[in-house]
């Protein structure tokens, strides 16, 4: 029979597994998207600068809807493990760094309350792409969203945001009202500019108000700071093999363990107007322009990681280990990050190139951490906005064609709107989309125009929609994929580069 363990907790923590031996008891934090990017990431980061330097830095974990994580980890003490995979064997730590656990749409009063705390001195966001309520066509906040509208609407009434942005103006609005002490909102998550785009995007929301509130947080703002920051950690989904990991290693019951692979990396716009954590003790780099960090992040690692997604997916491939494995996909691969995206990235002067894309393809190949194509192809239609029109466009205005690029996007139509008769396999179709219900009507349509009209939609953006000739390539590609299957796919991105219109 097996033996019933223990729940984790404070006191069934095992002290060798602590990141740090005093948890903190006041609040300093508040974070917004209590998934397991932020556990695995952030969370282990504030541990080990808490280790180097004490200090009120607790953090208030807040969930957007589940309960899963919240209501579990309020059972276990706000314990919680992280199991890093290696290929040569795994470790486990318990950060032990949160000081509740709430969620927004059940408890929205309490979350409001703690983003207007005069404790708290930064909130941070790991919400994903879709968080941000984005209009693709002008990058700004989406003002049709319906959250955004309800959000509005329901403003006056003081009805609970249920966006992000909703959630932070109108704790915003209490800290103006009841203090005003300045306070930092810190993006942890893979956008381009991300603290400038969250204080585009709260300011515009802002600006929706009616006149005396807008004055208010017009007034109030300038207390608040947007950091950029990148953040890399490659944090899958959690399964039963880590939940069995963690029992057999600690003797514990740990229901919502966080698997991640033992690389972690943090870059932070040093511009905290309230005081912020030691980050810089507990492993993050502090810069005085993250872009070029960004855009070295964003381009080779996610957008690399999208094309290894959709042609893993389609070629029946559960994993990206699985993916990277495969000899065309993992050469299309290397032409995209090397031909597309390189030529478009200022290369940090710290970062040596040549180990950097190595570590990726070691990265891409940690078999052992199983991490799934249907996970990263998920939200493509916000994710590849931010990976692939910009440097699309850079090589179009050259006169190239990002045949991969274009692959990129022909890979993932087929994976979320497969044309008529396609089929395009489990892991593409369990892969979640808000764009789904929008493009699936127009696949039925021949591949080109099919791409002309999915592009059409705004999907990624408007300028890339309007160059006929990388649509026209989207649509061959979707056409060779759709009858000859990837290898045939890569092998026809890969030929004579066809000079753009
Ligand atoms: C991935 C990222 O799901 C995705 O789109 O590209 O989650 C990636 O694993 C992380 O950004 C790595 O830091």
């Amino acid at each position: 029979m097996t033996p019933v363990l223990p729940r984790l907790s404070p006191t069934t923590t095992p002290r060798s597994t602590l990141l740090h031996d005093r948890a903190p008891a006041e609040t300093g934090i508040v974070h917004l998207g209590l998934g397991n990017f932020h556990r695995a990431h952030q969370a282990v980061h504030t541990a080990a600068a808490l280790a180097a330097e004490d200090g009120p830095w607790g953090i208030l974990g807040v969930a957007s809807t589940s309960t899963t994580v919240a209501d579990a980890l309020r059972q276990q003490g706000l314990r919680y493990a992280v199991v890093e995979i290696s290929p040569d064997g795994s470790r486990v730590v318990v950060p032990a760094v949160h000081t509740g656990a709430l969620v927004a749409a059940r408890e929205p009063e309490p979350v409001l309350d703690a983003l207007a705390a005069p404790g708290t001195r930064v909130i941070t966001l790991t919400v994903t792409e879709h968080g941000y309520t984005l209009d693709p066509r002008t990058g700004g906040l989406d003002l049709g969203h319906p959250g955004i509208r309800a959000d509005l609407d329901g403003w006056s009434g003081h009805a609970a945001p249920k966006t992000t942005v909703g959630l932070i103006v109108r704790g915003l609005q209490r800290r103006a009202r009841t203090h005003g002490a300045p306070v930092t909102v810190l993006s942890c998550d893979n956008l381009l500019h991300n603290g400038r785009l969250t204080g585009a995007l709260v300011a515009e929301f802002a600006a929706e108000l009616p006149r005396a509130e807008r004055d208010e947080l017009a007034a109030y703002l300038p207390a608040v700071t947007f950091p950029d920051s990148m953040v890399d950690r490659i944090v899958p989904a959690t399964t039963d093999a880590y939940r069995d990991a963690v029992a057999t290693r600690l003797g514990v019951c740990d229901t919502v363990p966080v698997p991640a692979e033992p690389f972690s990396m943090w870059v932070i716009e040093d511009s905290f107007a309230a005081g912020r954590p030691a980050w810089d003790r507990g492993g993050a780099v502090f810069t005085g322009d993250v872009g070029p960090y960004e855009l070295l992040k964003l381009r080779l690692l996610n957008g690399t990681h999208s094309l290894l997604a959709y042609l893993g997916a389609l070629d029946g491939r559960a994993t990206i280990p699985e993916a990277t494995a495969r000899p065309a996909i993992r050469e299309a691969a290397s032409r995209v990050l090397h031909d597309e995206y390189l030529p478009t990235v200022p290369v940090p002067a710290n970062i040596d190139l040549g180990e950097y894309v190595d570590q990726l393809f070691r990265r891409w190949s940690n078999t052992a951490l199983g991490h799934r194509t249907q996970q990263v192809g998920s939200d493509g239609s916000v994710k590849l906005a931010q990976r692939v029109p910009g440097p699309a466009l850079t090589h179009l205005a050259a006169g190239r064609m990002p045949h991969h690029l274009a692959l990129t996007v022909a890979a993932y139509l087929c994976c979320v709107a497969p044309p008529a008769g396609f089929d395009p396999g489990p892991h593409a179709s369990a892969m979640a989309d808000p764009a789904r219900s929008r493009l699936a009507p127009l696949a039925a349509r021949p591949p080109r125009e099919f791409a002309v009209a999915a592009l059409g939609t705004g999907l990624l953006g408007n300028e890339l929609a309007g160059h006929a000739g990388f649509t026209a390539r989207v649509g061959a590609l979707i056409d060779v994929l759709v009858r000859h299957g990837v290898d045939a796919a890569t092998r026809e991105a890969a030929g004579a580069p066809v000079p753009a219109p």
